[in-house]
């Protein structure tokens, strides 16, 4: 090995055992200090420059300097950056900006960390210009959908008192390319606007910036009313325009980067243009001409649904495609990934590509509502791949996630969880990465020096974590079934949910229809027609059973329980089989587990076992809830290769899944799962 021409090899070691003390899983992949003081030529002056100029002298292992320039190549745009291999005993970094520059610091570090050769020029330009954080965090410091923790953002505190964890969440995003951030709930309180509070977001806003971050904030479309006194909030009033043109400049004489707003607008009761008969495009575009000559952004949420529509797969798309074309130029649209609503497997949401004139981003959640919260392994990347894999990333102008951040000192809850959060920043970086190169970077980013971890080990850990997802939806909703959940809380299963008097659309039964005859929702042509929505050949290939990919089956269709699969097996035996193979794979993840356990701190090793230990539990629970309560339906046996279920029906309806110090049916108390 040349050592002037390669980056320094490290050894993969011990899995998370800090040689600085106990595991507590709040240095993420953030580079360490190696104290070896790496030397770096850097000419120009910039906050900025000198933090990236610091990320590497500080954790840097080689015979090269680096050296730091600005260069003037319009290709690598705002973010891009070069590295050329060592030349003259000196590695070069370029880029046209700080952040370039920045981003570009990380780069080495985590080629360095994974043992990674510089023997060619890389060149990395971000697809997205935009890659934002959504944090849906209340002004009361609870995060809704929030498990791990409550929110990061100290309200009461600042704009005096300044949390250390600010800095250190802001070079996390930076690290990873996360260069946006929406502070607050898209069930927005119009307090956030106010002049006090714009104080404390200029606090937060003034931190992220060395970090090439900007801030957005949620907006509440009522606030000219709720803070203003005004008798409305109708788009096209004057006085309304004039409320939120005085508002935006307001705001940017506090943060002249603010990036703009975020609004969730006639969406569960949320206030919107439609209470004052204008459009979604009129309230977004009034909000546009506001934010317009300071360089604001408008993202306006496509996620609305009433309950008296038929089918609410179809709703976003019947209110938004007519509006095509009428969005201003600084408007986007953002689309949750799937028609429903971040349900374990969805297919994509038929507004993408529908609105051609439009610009689109999409929103993704990294939070797990919809899976298993804080207490299941589910590694995102696979879904948000899958995504991808339907829809050109390319056609997008922006992707968002919904945080899974909170002020638990590991920041996410689960530990892995965190694989969650890196994996949005990698892939709206880049989303040609494949899943198992983020799952192996993040793995080799969270590894510490120290003796050797057997590379079989990481291996298996890195096969865990990519078939969890499959895992989740075979345990909990296989074969395209969605919206099995408990009524509220979203954790456990409840596919017999009845509520006096709840819209329908937020029971279960609603998605699955099973009946004497068969389960699933029939969205053919035959059915609702919302398959109607989508291009071809999507249309098509979906509306036909025989086409329609099994995984998506029961979205698109309603089928008799004896239909024949496939594989040869009844939809019932298959149905079956699916919930069985969710609960073996959980307990293969516990014997992964178990085998790394010699290389991993102990900490950290007993909080993910216990928390697998819970997973497993509730993936039993899956099976036996829904093979049950279907099983009523079908009036069909188990297969032999199914095992039978360990609860029964009843108990399992008298229990709460999800619920603080929830009781398993066996009567011990496990802990708590939120
Ligand atoms: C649903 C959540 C709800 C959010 C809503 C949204 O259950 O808490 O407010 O989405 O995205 O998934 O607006």
């Amino acid at each position: 090995m040349n050592s002037k021409c390669i980056l320094a090899f490290f050894a993969v070691c011990v899995f998370l055992a800090s040689p600085l003390g106990a595991y507590n899983g709040s240095r993420l992949w953030l580079p360490e200090k190696t104290g070896d003081q790496a030397t770096i030529l850097n000419d120009v002056e910039s906050t900025t420059i000198l933090l990236a100029a610091e990320e590497l002298r500080d954790a840097w292992r080689g015979d090269c300097a680096i050296e730091l320039k600005l260069s003037e190549d319009t290709a690598l745009g705002r973010d891009g950056y070069v590295i050329a291999p060592p030349a003259d005993g000196k590695i070069t970094l370029k880029a046209n900006t700080d952040i370039g520059l920045l981003y570009g610091a990380y780069h080495l570090l985590r080629m360095q960390r994974m043992g990674h050769e510089l023997n060619k020029e890389i060149r990395e330009i971000p697809l997205f210009d935009v890659r934002i954080l959504n944090h849906w965090d209340n002004l009361d410091g609870t995060i809704e959908r929030g498990y791990a923790g409550r929110s990061l953002w100290k309200w009461n505190e600042l704009p005096d008192i300044v949390s250390p964890r600010y800095r250190d969440y802001a070079r996390a995003n930076a690290a990873i390319g996360i260069n946006a951030v929406v502070l607050n709930n898209v069930n927005a309180s119009s307090k956030i606007l106010t002049a006090e509070y714009i104080e404390k977001v200029a606090k937060l806003a003034d931190i992220f910036r060395d970090y090439g971050i900007k801030v957005y904030l949620s907006a509440n479309f009522a606030a000219p009313m709720q803070l203003g006194g005004l008798h409305t909030a109708d788009p096209l009033d004057d006085d309304v325009v004039e409320w939120w043109r005085e508002k935006c400049d307001e705001i940017y004489k506090m943060i002249p980067d603010f990036g703009g707003f975020l609004v969730k607008a006639n969406s569960e009761g949320q206030p919107g243009p439609c209470d004052f008969d204008r459009s979604h495009a009129d309230g977004a575009n009034m909000l546009a001409k506001a934010l317009k000559p300071h360089g604001g952004l408008v993202m306006w949420r496509s996620f609305v649904y009433s309950p008296t529509d038929d089918d609410r797969a179809k709703q976003a798309y019947l209110e938004f495609n007519p509006l095509d074309g009428q969005f201003d130029d600084n408007v986007m649209v953002q689309i949750k990934n799937g028609p429903v609503d971040f349900q374990p497997r969805e297919p994509f949401n038929p507004l993408f590509g529908s609105m051609l004139s439009t610009k689109q981003m999409v929103e993704f959640q990294i939070t797990q509502e919809y899976l298993g919260q804080s207490n299941h392994l589910v590694f995102l990347a696979p879904m948000w791949k899958e995504f991808f894999g339907w829809v050109n990333p390319r056609a997008l102008s922006a992707v968002a996630g919904v945080a899974n951040i909170g002020d638990n000192d590991n920041w996410t809850g689960h530990p892995l969880a965190q694989s969650n959060w890196y994996a949005f920043g990698r892939l709206a970086w880049n989303p040609d990465l494949s899943s198992r190169e983020i799952a192996e970077e993040w793995l080799s980013l969270i590894l510490y020096d120290g003796s050797p971890i057997p590379e079989l080990i990481k291996n298996s850990i890195t096969e865990m974590m990519l078939s969890s997802r499959e895992a989740a939806v075979d345990y909990m909703m296989p074969l395209g079934l969605h919206h099995l959940f408990a009524f509220g809380h979203h954790y456990g299963p409840e596919p017999w949910c009845w509520r006096e008097g709840a819209r329908p659309d937020w029971l279960p039964s609603y998605y699955h229809q099973a009946d004497s005859v068969g389960i699933g929702f029939n969205r053919s042509e035959s059915g609702s027609k919302a398959v109607a929505q989508y291009p071809q050949p999507y249309r098509e290939i979906y509306n036909n059973v025989e086409t329609c990919p099994d995984n998506l089956l029961l979205w698109f269709h309603h089928l008799p329980w004896d239909f024949k699969m496939k594989s040869g097996l009844t939809l019932w035996n298959e149905l079956c089989c699916h919930y069985e193979r969710g609960c073996q794979a959980v307990k293969k993840m516990q014997a992964t587990w178990k085998s790394a356990e010699p290389y991993i701190d102990a900490d950290l090793y007993k909080d993910v076992e216990r928390r697998l230990v819970i997973q497993s539990r509730d993936a039993e629970w899956w099976k036996d809830a829904c093979l049950l309560y279907f099983g009523e339906f079908s009036q069909m046996p188990l297969p032999e290769n199914v095992s039978a279920p360990v609860h029964t029906l009843d108990a399992l309806k008298n229990v709460k899944l999800g619920i603080t110090n929830y009781e398993a049916p066996s009567g011990e108390l496990l802990d708590s799962v939120r």
